[in-house]
């Protein structure tokens, strides 16, 4: 079987959520927005899909190095991108290698009418979710102080059946952020409106100090948090040493740090995490998502998977070590989150009653695609 196209379509749809001038997401009014579509396409007429992928840069450097290849030949094609990476650092990105590694194994799921968890040896077939929220806004009832944190882990916990609940908290733009006071209040509103049975999780602002990060976690320690991330820049892999030396509370990462699963290596050799945070979209695909979770493996270290979607719900399911929840979200009062994006027929992530999210059994990454939507909107 050998690839014969490579396209990437791109789409209108009805988003409700803005960016913030630090790039942070919240809700906004209705506007229009583009989604993509890449497809991998055989000459057996077989095809492979991903959602998210850049059309300039998948026609420019990819497309030529695909034609030909033989797409069941995962680890090579993600070997050729790796080091095509080098010289084209800027364009050639982890999330574009991602886009390709996942149409690669929806093609093969595809091809052999097996769901992709299963293709990498399956472990379960439903995950516990995490309520993930928005970061903090200034939208009054929405997540503007720590009762609305509270307020709406509430509703997560005790209404929709999520077992867990992540506060991802203030940062720039908004009034008095960052603040590590004001962080801790909002956590212990959380843990007291939910008492003390909840596994709860921080992610804050991303560069505070080393002695603000190890103030946040003395507190998160007395309101017994179950991990904090990304309290610091994680390119001082030596500050997150010196936190997680300090700490009893687990830190987890590395998340948005470049480095794929080398990096992720360098971090558990240093010991600058408890447990280690890997998502398909930080590290180029599934294919060095499974390389990592490997590695922990050898080290009796968990992976706690960063991001939600179809890629990182089937490694979930493929993992023999805790991957101990599913990320879904980002949250807010104000977003229907069970709302099915135009694109898609059903979620990819549906949850039922028990907070548990279930993978598709349909072939490869399992996506019901709206391919009506998509033809009738495109760019
Ligand atoms: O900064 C943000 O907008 C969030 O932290 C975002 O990156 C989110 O994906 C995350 O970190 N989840 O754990
Ligand atoms: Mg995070």
């Amino acid at each position: 079987m050998k690839i014969v196209d490579v396209t990437v379509q791109n789409f209108r749809y009805i988003s409700n959520t803005v960016r913030d001038s630090e790039g942070h997401g919240h809700p906004g009014d209705p506007h229009e927005a583009t989604n993509s579509l890449l497809t991998i396409t055989t000459d057996e007429g077989v095809k492979g899909y991903c959602f998210g992928a850049s059309a300039s840069v998948i026609n420019s450097l990819v497309k030529p190095l695909l034609i030909g290849e033989d797409p069941l030949y995962r680890e090579r094609i993600w070997h050729i991108l790796r080091e095509r990476q080098r010289l084209h650092l800027a364009t050639l990105s982890d999330k574009a290698l991602c886009a390709v590694d996942m149409a690669l194994w929806d093609l093969a799921g595809r091809y052999l009418g097996q769901p992709v968890h299963k293709l990498l040896g399956a472990y379960r077939d439903k995950v516990p979710a995490y309520a993930s929220t928005m970061c903090g806004d200034d939208l009054p009832g929405g997540l503007a102080t720590p009762e609305d944190y509270a307020n709406f882990a509430v509703w997560c916990v005790k209404e929709r059946g999520y077992p867990a609940y992540k506060l991802h908290t203030w940062q720039p733009p908004y009034p008095g952020a960052p603040s590590v006071k004001r962080d801790l209040e909002a956590c212990a509103a959380v843990r007291e409106a939910l008492g003390p049975d909840v596994d709860l999780m921080l992610d804050p602002f991303h560069y505070y100090s080393r002695e603000e990060s190890l103030a946040l976690a003395r507190g998160l320690e007395k309101l017994d948090y179950l991990w904090m991330e990304e309290p610091m820049g994680e390119h001082s892999m030596s500050s997150f040493v010196w936190l997680t030396e300090q700490a009893d509370l687990l830190i987890v990462g590395p998340e948005t740090a470049e480095g794929k699963h080398f990096a992720r290596a360098e971090w558990i050799k240093a010991g600058a995490a408890d447990v280690i945070r890997a998502g398909v979209w930080d590290v180029g695909g599934i294919t060095p998502t499974m390389k990592i979770i490997h590695l922990c493996e050898s080290f009796n270290m968990s992976v706690e998977i960063h991001g939600g979607g179809a890629g990182n719900l089937h490694v979930l399911c493929a993992m023999g070590i805790p991957g101990r929840y599913y990320e879904r979200g980002l949250l807010h009062p104000f977003i229907d989150y069970e709302a099915v994006p135009a694109w898609l027929n059903q979620r990819d992530d549906p949850m039922d009653n028990e907070g548990f999210v279930h993978v598709s059994q349909l072939p490869g990454l399992g996506q019901d695609i709206n391919f009506d939507y998509i033809q009738d909107n495109l760019v």
